[in-house]
């Protein structure tokens, strides 16, 4: 059995632990507690990690990790992202500066997504809201990231398997 590892980051509420039980053939591992941080205006919020698997046919298997969100745990986003193959960034647009939240995780994961794929995906999308998808690639581009930027709902399973399916072309066209 081929495994691989992928990691789920970005902000509290941006849909990790929703994305990986949407998928996940196990049932997830979810560390979520209760908080007690009234600033975050959730109830629960991951403080380690969530965990899933999907197989890719009977040979290959993906292993997936959320990270906790909130930028004070980024000493375990460099810790998870050893021996990841792909990323995927999911930017809540709902937020008061989504453009921001990407460039936060574009800026901790920057090895991890110069040496293995990454995707960006822009949940919760108002389109009658800025910033616009091209807003997030332009901000992208400058610096010199070229990778997918697409809106998805990762409380349908679909969606997310297509997330995956992006993140396995770009492995498969680098090796
Ligand atoms: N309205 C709306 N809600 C969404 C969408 N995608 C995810 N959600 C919700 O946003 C919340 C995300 O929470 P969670 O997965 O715990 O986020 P995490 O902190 O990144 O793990 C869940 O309540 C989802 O049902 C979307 O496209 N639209
Ligand atoms: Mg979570």
């Amino acid at each position: 059995m081929i495994e691989h590892k992928i990691l789920f980051t970005g902000t509290v509420g941006a849909g990790k632990t929703t994305a990986i039980q949407a998928i996940s053939e196990i049932p997830p591992v979810c560390t979520d507690v209760l908080s007690s941080d009234p600033t975050i205006g959730k109830e629960k919020t991951t403080v380690a990690l969530d965990y899933g698997e999907i197989s890719l046919g009977k040979t290959e298997r993906l292993r997936l990790y959320g990270t906790p969100g909130q930028q004070r745990f980024a000493f375990m986003w460099k810790i998870l992202a050893q021996g990841a193959l792909g990323l995927v960034i999911l930017v809540d647009h709902s937020r008061p500066d989504p453009l921001r939240d990407l460039m936060i995780y574009l800026d901790n994961f920057k090895t991890l997504i110069q040496e293995s794929a990454c995707v960006v995906v822009i949940c919760k999308m108002d389109e009658s809201h800025p910033p616009l998808l091209e807003d997030f690639t332009q901000a992208m581009k400058q610096k010199q990231m070229v990778y997918p930027v697409i809106p998805a709902d990762v409380r349908d399973k679909e969606q997310v398997l297509w997330i995956l399916e992006l993140l396995l072309v770009q492995m498969e066209t680098r090796q």
